[in-house]
């Protein structure tokens, strides 16, 4: 029979925590849930492709203990967890066990709208704080949801919700992800206060078993870092057993089994661990009675008793845990505890046989039929469904939070005489919100790894100051020494100072970019690197997205366009990230005036509520993160004031700089800082083709997602839908030529000549390296005004060229 999950009871959070037997009697069903569901996707589901589902039913049991210690007593509603992402299993499991999962999402475990393979924030129905699945990455999302915690805090803007700890419980093996590292030291230095991580300590990653002194190395590192590192190494069982006369020779033996021996013996079991230790204890006769005085099976269970696998041991560390200061437990464990692949180095993608789980299914009282049973087995169920319903974490019924939207005024355009490039126009821009005094400008929130000075946030800095939990003032303006900087440090500053790390930039955003779901309060974070070294932090960037997190991210300078700067430094396919990046408006903007547009827009396009998931492709996203690529090549500014109609054709992607005439026989299309070589090479163009157009394309990412939409709406009958490129292009001939140029790569804006099928010569730039000055570059790649001119002068039929 199948049964509904528990119903849920009146909410309230109970003074009597659930007790050790209740929670262990918990873990059994966690793990067993988990199993099962892994086992259902991959052998009682009808297989439609033949390919494996997969999901680690190894790296589940691993953790089952210490979810179910945090989820079912210790954690509170405010605390954010993030969970290893092959544990997904045991984390839907709870969340059924909770009555926030359904049976439906359970049974589609990794099939379609079902339950995902990895935790998600976005895909998944239960409620996930944050999404896993690239391992580090959530880790150190907790660190900087941390940080984020302290802003709020300092300005005391934490509202009705109260403090909470940012948890990770991540795998062993997710310590060797460097970004980890990056970011523990960036927690140090901004000594944030109220992090967890667990370390599900199984001594094994997907391959084999891990090296055996290393862990002593990571303890070392959390300890220097100012994290309180508390070990969970052995359960109660076994601690007796060292209190008693041989027990010290027992510990050491445990203390120096290599892992690898260990794993073997916990795989083998009872006898295999009989005849190593009478081998290896042979002279130690007292610690050899304590094992012999116990069977096969209770002296497995004795050498297997470690402490993240014992309940009492978990509950003791975490509830006497020091509050206010990261902490790190360690959790000695056992990869596949409890299964029979337990401690078996092959084990992580290792799946039960169907008579291993018929038998795992009749060890734990559960009748055929009864597997979804969340209690199954269990006397007085209806009394643990009672008692689940009013554990603390599951008192709230809504931990997904929402914020009031900032308003955005009319960004005023700065002031421009002669030339300046959009990076410095991108400064102006924000020096004059920060002036300003709006609520808009108290919600920006600014952050640079190492590069605030060198992509203009310094006017924005001088003005806001830099936060840190402490105040300290800049010593070199005490004393006042010149400089053009002034670095004013205190809770109330708004910049966040970062080292070099370009992940930790994104993993920031990610965290400043949720801090409405989190923690009730919208922010609005603004974050500046050179655009090549997104490619760094890439990863992140992707992870913040897929989180649903909201930012603008600035990468300047861009392109061939710093040129003398040189090679190392040249971006060449940033434009390709920011059009295939879901999640990420990209913008490349000519002028100053067209970023204000830009910049105004995208403050109040990162609050609007998005329509993240299913169908992302019918309807246009309403909501997202917004990327402009900038850059410090200094252009003649042009003077004029935009329509309404224009300033929505620049935030669709695009608008005519020279209108075509009808029937036009040739375009010229450019983004970003080009835009002069394209207008000198039309000039000259106009002279065959008088009627030729100049199309600035300052999203080829919006001006293709509305393209894309528009016609995937057609195919399947929603609507007869044109898009903004569709109409900007219907004016030219059906023979007409497209000539595109950008400092980027030309597929970028290549796709242009499929619209409505124009001959296009797509011009950009395909080669990293090279340095010189921009005539130097311009010419060697062939985006300068002539080779724009040549390409438009190819596409015409021979009599007309001249
Ligand atoms: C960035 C990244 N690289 C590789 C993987 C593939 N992968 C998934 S789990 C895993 C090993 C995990 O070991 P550990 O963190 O110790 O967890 P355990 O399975 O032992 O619980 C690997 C390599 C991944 N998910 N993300
Ligand atoms: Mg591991």
């Amino acid at each position: 029979m199948m049964a509904a999950p528990p119903k849920r009871l009146a909410r309230r959070i109970t003074s009597e925590p659930l007790d050790i037997p209740t929670l262990e009697l918990l873990e059994k069903k966690v793990l067993w849930l988990a199993t099962w569901m892994i086992h259902h996707a991959n052998h009682v589901r009808p297989n439609e492709d033949g390919l494996k589902v997969g999901g680690h039913q190894a790296s589940c049991a691993s953790l089952a203990s210490v979810m179910t210690a945090l989820f079912f007593r210790v954690l509170r509603p405010e605390d954010r967890v993030a969970v290893k992402p092959h544990a997904s299993p045991a984390f839907h499991a709870i969340q059924y066990l909770f009555g926030k999962q359904t049976l439906e999402n359970l049974k589609n475990f990794r099939a379609y709208g079902g339950a995902q393979s990895y935790p998600s924030r976005t895909k998944d129905a239960d409620d996930v704080d944050f999404s896993t699945g690239s391992v580090g990455l959530g880790v150190a999302m907790t660190a900087f949801a941390s940080l984020v915690q302290d802003y709020l805090k300092a300005r005391e803007w934490m509202g009705g919700w109260p403090e909470g700890r940012m948890v990770a419980l991540l795998g062993d093996a997710e310590l060797d992800e460097g970004n980890v590292f990056e970011c523990l030291l960036e927690g140090w230095k901004h000594g944030i206060g109220n992090c967890w991580w667990v370390i599900d300590y199984n001594r094994q990653s997907l391959d084999s078993v891990v090296s055996d002194a290393l862990f002593q190395k990571h303890a070392d590192v959390f300890r220097a870092l100012g994290w309180e590192v508390v070990t969970v190494k052995y359960g109660k069982r076994l601690d007796k057993a060292f209190e008693k006369p041989g027990g010290e020779a027992l510990k050491a033996w445990i203390d120096e089994c290599p892992n690898l021996l260990y794993s073997a013996l916990v795989f083998q079991g009872g006898k295999a661990w009989r005849n190593q230790l009478r081998a290896d204890l042979a002279d130690e006769p007292q610690a050899l009675e304590i094992v012999e005085a116990l069977d096969d099976r209770a002296l497995h269970r004795l050498m297997t008793n470690l402490g993240g696998h014992d309940m009492e041991s978990l509950v003791e560390a975490f509830e006497s845990a020091p509050a206010g200061r990261p902490v790190c437990f360690i959790a000695y464990t056992i990869k596949g505890n409890g299964l029979p692949f337990q401690g078996h180095k092959d084990n992580h993608a290792g799946l039960m046989t169907k008579q291993q789980l018929e038998r795992f299914r009749s060890d734990n009282g559960i009748a055929p039929g009864e597997e979804w049973e969340p209690f199954a087995g269990v006397d007085g169920a209806e009394a643990i469904a009672a008692k689940l319903a009013a554990v603390p974490f599951n008192a709230k019924t809504q931990r997904r939070l929402r914020a009031r939207r900032i308003d955005v005024p009319r960004l005023p355009l700065p002031a421009i005489r002669g030339t300046m490039s959009t990076q410095e126009g991108f400064g102006k821009i924000l020096d004059a919100v920060a002036r300003g005094g709006t609520e808009l400008a108290d919600r920006i929130v600014t952050a640079s790894p190492d590069v605030t000075v060198s992509t203009n946030l310094g006017p924005w800095v001088n003005r806001r100051a830099i936060f840190s939990r402490s105040a300290q003032a800049d010593v070199f303006q005490e004393r006042k020494l010149m400089s053009a900087q002034r670095w004013d440090m205190g809770p109330k500053g708004q910049h966040i100072e970062l080292g070099i790390a370009e992940n930790n930039l994104f993993l920031l955003l990610g965290a400043l970019g949720l801090a409405h779901s989190l923690f009730g309060e919208r922010l609005l974070p603004i974050g500046t690197l050179y655009d090549p070294f997104i490619a760094r932090g890439l990863d992140s960037l992707n992870h913040a997205c897929y989180q649903d997190a909201r930012f603008i991210v600035v990468g300047t300078p861009s392109g061939i366009s710093l040129a003398p700067e040189g090679g190392a430094h040249q971006s060449v396919g940033t434009p390709l990230i920011g059009m295939s990046q879901d999640g990420l408006a990209a913008f490349e903007p000519s002028y100053v005036d067209e970023l204000a547009v830009i910049v105004e827009w995208a403050l109040d396009y990162i609050q609007r509520e998005g329509k993240a998931g299913a169908g992302d492709w019918v309807h246009e996203r309403e909501g997202g993160s917004v990327y402009l690529r900038l850059s410090t090549r200094p252009l003649d500014q042009p003077i004029r004031d935009f329509d309404e109609e224009t300033r929505d054709a620049i935030i669709q992607g695009g608008y005519w700089m020279r209108r075509p005439a009808e029937g036009a026989g040739l375009a010229v299309a450019y983004t970003g800082v080009v835009a002069p070589e394209a207008a000198t090479a039309l000039g000259r163009l106009l002279q065959m083709e008088p009627g030729a157009g100049l199309l600035a394309v300052t999203s080829a990412d919006r001006l293709n997602a509305g393209w894309q939409a528009a016609m995937k709406a057609r195919q399947i009958g929603e609507g007869d839908r044109t898009s903004h490129v569709e109409t900007l292009l219907a004016p030219l001939a059906r023979d007409a030529r497209i000539v595109t140029v950008l400092d980027g790569h030309p597929a970028t804006l290549a796709w242009l000549g499929s619209v409505h099928g124009h001959r296009t010569e797509a011009l950009g730039v395909e080669h990293f390296g090279q340095t010189g000055t921009i005539p130097d570059l311009y010419d060697h790649h062939r985006i300068d005004a002539n080779s724009v001119f040549q390409a438009g002068l190819a596409t015409l039929p021979k009599g007309r060229r001249r």
